[in-house]
Order: structure tokens, then C-alpha cells, then sequence
């Protein structure tokens, strides 16, 4: 089947956090190494909380793999929770402003938050980057990469070049406690993580992901829920804790007139092997997205993460459920700065949405046969127009 899906299930506080994948093609080598650290990744950045000190989260694949390959059959990913204890944790009855608890405990008639925020915790984001690990063992295949950083904390913003080598930015990203690939911002955004903890207070802030060698095509602007632009934004805004999300120049674009807008087109047949296939853009103000397709040019989505709604030091304003009378909010424990780790959870779900519109226009029962999907295109639309 050419379709690619997930499902997640799991509390924070369960026993493990699991999810269901179909559609991959059968024959394709999953490196467990990478989807660990990429696991491994989003416990990590400057600014966690006390629980990644608890857990070290790992995959196991329980079903849809043989001998390290997919063979065709639905995948389900397990990952552990040590920090185990759902019918101990204690009742949350003072929502936090900001959290699910509030609209959650209303919807599900309880007066105990807790019922709401095991599932509304972000601590089901390992999951949603298990998976994505997973489709970019698929995008490898395709020579499409992607790549997730940080870029702003509270009010540090960084400096990052639009089309910086892609390993020489793995690179930066790799060094920085807080996954940006400009040093000095890095440290000016670790300042302001300190001081955030020392007055018990949280930080939000921007992270970018960059998809690169996309063919062109993907998506289609055929229907409003085809298209791809529209399906990555969903699936990041899905993402806890993110506000806004942002393709290419973004807002920015409200701005400008047109004519600096849009990316000219021109054509250099030495690249026509190229994902472009020769269609060159001096610039990619759209992000790599036209129509609600790929348009050849790397694809560059933003988002935005609210400040984490638990607060230490400063409780907000919030009712008691269970009297109706005005009280502080309840302090679970969290982080200061999730930032950086919802970079690498935003990296991996595009990169999801990506494969997913690559086993939608290629797939086979295959890699094989999706391989050879994909070469056909290619060569047809090679041979668009008149020979070069
Ligand atoms: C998280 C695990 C959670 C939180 C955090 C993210 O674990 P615990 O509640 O046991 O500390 O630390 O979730 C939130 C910030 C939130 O508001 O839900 C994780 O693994 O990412």
C-alpha cells in the first residue's frame, strides 16, 4: 500500500510510549544507531528538566523488521519509560495557564489535570521522532537529507547563512549545547537559559528544519489537503508547545512587493541531474514550496515554541478545580528551555511528511520497486521540452 502512517499511544508516566508505522516499502535497512540518536538528541540541549536525567531512550522494534530490514508489515516502536508510575502520580487540580489541563480536564469531566497532561506531555514527542528516524532511513535512500537548528531563545536571534553546506552546518549544530549553528548566539542563548532558571522562570524561541534534495513535485496543488506546505504545517503545529509555523521567508513576506518576493527562474543544463533538474532559483523566498509542491529548492520550514507553561518560581494566576476559588498553578516538574529538543522533534516530523509524500508519488511494495518509480520520473522529466 502507497500510503505511510502513525499512530502514537502512551502516557508520560505509563509503562512505554509506542507507535504503529505503515507503508514503509518492504527491503529498506533501518539504522538503529541513528533513530537512538536522534532520540538521544532530543532528551539533550541546554535547558532540560529533571526527567532526561532518568530516562535514556531507545527504540525497539517489535514487529515489521527482519534481519535489520522492513519487510512490508505494519512497524511498532517501543519506547521504555523508566520513570514509571501513572496510577501514583499525584492529582493536578490548578491547571497551569498555557498547558492542556485546564480545556482537558472541562472535556473529559475530571477535576484532576493529570488525566489530561500524561498524554498533552511532550514526552510523547520520542515517539514522533522514533518515527521520523525511521522515514529519514527511507530519505537516505533518495539522497534527501535534513537538517533541524535552533534559531532564537527568548530574544537571541542567530545568524545562519540560507544555504549553508549542509554537513558543514551538522557540524555547528553538533558543537552548540543548544543545537544552533552560530556560536556566539549559542552562548548569549545559554545566558539567558541560566537566568531564566534562576528567576524560575521559561523560555521559548524559533527553530528552523532544511530539507534538501527533494525532487520536484511532491505535494500537489490539486486539493487544500494535498498539499504539502499545508501538511507540513500540520504536522508541526501538532507538535506541543508550538504556536506558529512559518514556510520559506514566512511573515517576513507581508513586507515586500512581489518582484522581491518571488524567485526568478532560470534554467543551467549542467545541473539537469541534479533534484532541480536544472531549474536554478538565485534565491528560495518560498522555501522550496510552490502550489503546495516541492519546487526542487531545499525546503525551510520555521516554528515557534511557546515558553514551557510550568513555572517554578512564578506560578500563574489559575483557579482550583475543586472549589472554584483563585489559586496559584501547580508545579510539575519540566524544563526551563525545550528549544533545542523541539528542533529535533520538528526536523524529524517534517522529514515524516516528507516521506510520506515520496511513498505517496513512488511507492512500491518495494524499495526496488520505488526506486524504479522514482528513476522513471526522473528521466521523463528530464526529457521535458527540447532537448539540451
Ligand atoms: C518530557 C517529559 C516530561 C516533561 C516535559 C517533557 O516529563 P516529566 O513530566 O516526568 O518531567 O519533563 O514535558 C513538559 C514540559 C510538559 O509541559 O508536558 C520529555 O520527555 O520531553
Amino acid at each position: 500500500m502507497a500510503t505511510l502512517t502513525y499512530r502514537t499511544a502512551g502516557e508520560s508516566h505509563g509503562p512505554a510510549l509506542l507507535s504503529i508505522l505503515e507503508g514503509l516499502p518492504a527491503g529498506l535497512e533501518l539504522d538503529l544507531e541513528f533513530i537512538n540518536n536522534e532520540l538521544r538528541r532530543r532528551q539533550g540541549g541546554y535547558g532540560r528538566g529533571g526527567r532526561q536525567r532518568i530516562e535514556t531512550d531507545a527504540a525497539t522494534i517489535l514487529s515489521g523488521v527482519r534481519r535489520g530490514k522492513t519487510i512490508g508489515s505494519p512497524l511498532v516502536v517501543q519506547i521504555a519509560n523508566k520513570d514509571s508510575r501513572l496510577d501514583e502520580t499525584p492529582a493536578l487540580v490548578k491547571p497551569r495557564p498555557g498547558h492542556a489541563d485546564l480545556a482537558g480536564s472541562v472535556k473529559w469531566l475530571s477535576t484532576d489535570c493529570r488525566e489530561t497532561l500524561e498524554r498533552a506531555s511532550a514526552r510523547e514527542t520520542a515517539n514522533r521522532v522514533a518515527v521520523g528516524a525511521i522515514t529519514r532511513c527511507l530519505l537516505n535512500e533518495f539522497d534527501i537529507s535534513v537538517v533541524g537548528f535552533v534559531v532564537q531563545i527568548g530574544s537571541v536571534r542567530a545568524n545562519v547563512a540560507p544555504n549553508d553546506n549542509i554537513e558543514a552546518l551538522r557540524k555547528l549544530i553538533d558543537q552548540s549545547e543548544v543545537y544552533c549553528p552560530d556560536a556566539a548566539a549559542s552562548e548569549k542563548m545559554i545566558e539567558l537559559i541560566k537566568a531564566a532558571k534562576v528567576e524560575g522562570d521559561t523560555l521559548g524561541g524559533i527553530v528552523e528544519t532544511r530539507v534538501y534534495g527533494c525532487p520536484i513535485g511532491l505535494g500537489s496543488c490539486a486539493h487544500w489537503d494535498w498539499k504539502l506546505d499545508a501538511r507540513i504545517a500540520g504536522e508541526v503545529m501538532g507538535v506541543q508547545a508550538i504556536k506558529g509555523v512559518e514556510i520559506g521567508l514566512g511573515f517576513a513576506m507581508a513586507e515586500l512587493p512581489g518582484s522581491q518576493v518571488h524567485d526568478p527562474i532560470t534554467f543551467d543544463p549542467a545541473l539537469r541531474d541534479s533534484p532541480s533538474l536544472g531549474f536554478v532559483r538565485p534565491t528560495n523566498n518560498a522555501g522550496g514550496l510552490e502550489g503546495g509542491m516541492t519546487n526542487g529548492q531545499p525546503v525551510v520550514v520555521r516554528a515557534v515554541m511557546k515558553p514551557i507553561s510550568t513555572l517554578l518560581k512564578k506560578p500563574m494566576p489559575t483557579v482550583d478545580l475543586t472549589n472554584k476559588q483563585a489559586s496559584k498553578a501547580d508545579y510539575e516538574r519540566s524544563d526551563v528551555c525545550a528549544v533545542p529538543a523541539a528542533g529535533v522533534v520538528v526536523e524529524n516530523v517534517v522529514a515524516f511528511e516528507i516521506a510520506r509524500a515520496m511513498v505517496e508519488k513512488f511507492g512500491g511494495d518495494s524499495l526496488a520497486e520505488m526506486k524504479t518509480n522514482y528513476q522513471n520520473f526522473l528521466s521523463a522529466a528530464r526529457k521535458l521540452g527540447p532537448k539540451t
